[in-house]
């Protein structure tokens, strides 16, 4: 069976132009004026563009003594609901696990996905096993990136000889290493010495992160990532401090890519001095809401190209688990919802007002992070021969986003009473209509793995340590130094 869109505007990352798109077999099989099909989608009035693609969310994923609330079922619904049509998961090996058993633990929760997705494999510590396991999970499952944690001590955390080790492996593996770039060391520090002072609410977490311990991190992360040779990924860029990181490291010829999330970009630090306790609560994540000045700094790094991805870490928890957190922030499970919600605030807070053009709202939602993970034209593009993930987008279309009305099992919205206008019209995945306006069409277990193959290119601009061929030997109280 074919399908055909008709009447609609193809935006893409580069272009923006009147035509058709035929779909059989849930690829895009042609582009043009006037085609027919069996079945005709109208997108009179709308633009077509590549379906989004959130790098970055954590579903049904263990974590601070419970498990995030959207699983790959209603997270990959709310997604899809939101014109989202691939999500990219972490899979999260606890520190001693093997990789491929905790990859193994995420395929059998993503057989439920509405969507395409893939997975990112996290390294959380340094052995033998993990080095050889890392050549496994490229080859052969596919993936060609590894996630970072900088902070979360005593949990997730790497330390600096790890993260430098596992960067040099993914250089000779061309995989790309991504990074959650927050010294763990001071917050974990701060944490206790707010903690001790009676400091316990939930804007208390943010006053142990501010925006100089991301800004650290992504420069620490930026430099051993140069002298590993690999390229670098900092996820959830927050502050000033980090995107002037990520710009300097580029302007130098670095291969550093920036990601701030929906939340950062709309949201700001003022959630968090909310008199009432869960709605501070809800809204705590890591890194937190920043201020207005830095919010500046990130619409100005997506404009300007310096930050090339929006994202939404989604990791949804619902009240009741927030409240773990009573009389202890440290508790509070860290982790704000956003997969429905990315590309409506975008276009919204984006395109509408003239901060983004619809290209450049193509190109951070899709096509740049298809690109970077290697799986463009695949994914991210409005092509013949591409995957027909498609989302008809109706830029007059509104509506205030309320918990009431959305895919998320969580009880609250950090967006609630926000009103957006630009949603989708039709949502495809590979070809199949799953979201019709308001009505929800999707098919659980449809989503598919897709495969990301390394990329082998030098990445090293300012470390020359490793042309040291011949080293001086050094000889000592007469004995000759060892080495050849
Ligand atoms: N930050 C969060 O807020 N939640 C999940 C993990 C993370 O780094
Ligand atoms: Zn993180
Ligand atoms: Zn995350
Ligand atoms: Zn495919």
């Amino acid at each position: 069976m074919t399908t055909v869109i008709k009447n609609g505007t193809i935006v893409t990352a580069d272009l923006t132009y009147k035509a058709d798109v035929k779909i059989d077999g849930g690829k895009i099989v042609e582009i043009g004026p006037n085609l027919s099909g069996d079945e005709t989608l109208d997108a009179s009035g709308c633009y077509v563009m590549p379906g989004g693609i959130d790098p970055h969310t954590h579903l049904e994923m263990p974590f601070m003594g419970t498990y995030s609330s959207d699983d790959f079922e209603s997270g990959t619904r709310a997604a899809l609901s939101g014109g989202t049509t691939m999500v990219v998961d972490f899979a999260l090996p606890a520190p001693g696990q093997s990789l491929l058993e905790a990859l193994t633990m995420w395929d059998n929760k993503s057989t439920r996905a509405n969507c395409d997705y893939s997975f990112h494999m996290a390294v959380t510590w340094w052995s033998e096993q993990v080095f050889k396991e890392m050549e496994t999970i490229v080859r052969d499952k596919g993936i060609n990136t590894f996630k970072h944690f900088m902070a979360y001590k005593g949990a997730l955390m790497v330390d600096d000889d790890e993260m430098f080790a596992s960067f040099q492996r993914c250089a000779e593996l061309g995989a790309l290493p991504l990074v959650h770039a927050e010294n763990g060391d001071v917050v974990a520090s701060m944490s206790a010495k707010l903690l001790a002072e009676g400091n316990n609410g939930p804007e208390a977490h943010a006053y142990s992160r501010p925006a100089e311990v991301e800004g650290e991190a992504t420069n620490r992360a930026i430099m051993i990532a140069d002298m590993a040779g690999c390229p670098v990924y900092i996820v959830h860029t927050s502050c000033e401090q980090a995107h002037e990181a990520i710009r300097r490291a580029r302007a130098k010829g670095m291969r550093v890519y920036g990601e701030p999330l929906i939340q950062h970009l709309t949201l700001d630090e003022s959630e968090y001095s909310n008199p009432d306790w869960d709605h501070a609560a809800r809204r705590v994540m890591s890194p937190p809401f920043r201020s207005k000045q830095h919010q500046d700094s990130l619409w100005a790094g997506l404009a300007s190209g310096s930050l090339q991805v929006v994202a939404t870490d989604h990791c949804a928890f619902t009240t009741a688990q927030k409240r773990f957190g009573v009389g202890d922030f440290t508790k509070i499970p860290n982790g704000t919802g956003g997969l429905e919600d990315r590309m409506p605030m975008l276009w919204t807070h984006g395109v509408n007002t003239g901060r983004l053009t619809m290209n450049e709202f193509v190109a951070v939602t899709s096509t740049n992070i298809a690109k970077i993970l290697n799986i463009y034209p695949e994914k991210g593009a409005i092509l013949v021969g591409a995957d027909a993930d498609i989302v008809v987008w109706d830029p007059n279309r509104s509506k205030v986003i309320s918990s009431k009305a959305q895919q998320s099992a969580i009880d609250y919205n950090v967006f609630e009473g926000k009103e957006v206008t630009g949603l989708p019209r039709f949502t495809l995945t590979r070809g199949v209509v799953a979201i019709e306006e308001s009505t929800i069409k999707t098919r659980e277990g449809h989503g598919e793995f897709v495969r990301r193959e390394p990329v082998t290119a030098v990445s090293k601009a300012l470390s020359t340590w490793k042309e040291i061929t011949s080293p001086r030997k050094v000889e000592r109280s007469g004995i000759p130094a060892t080495g050849v």
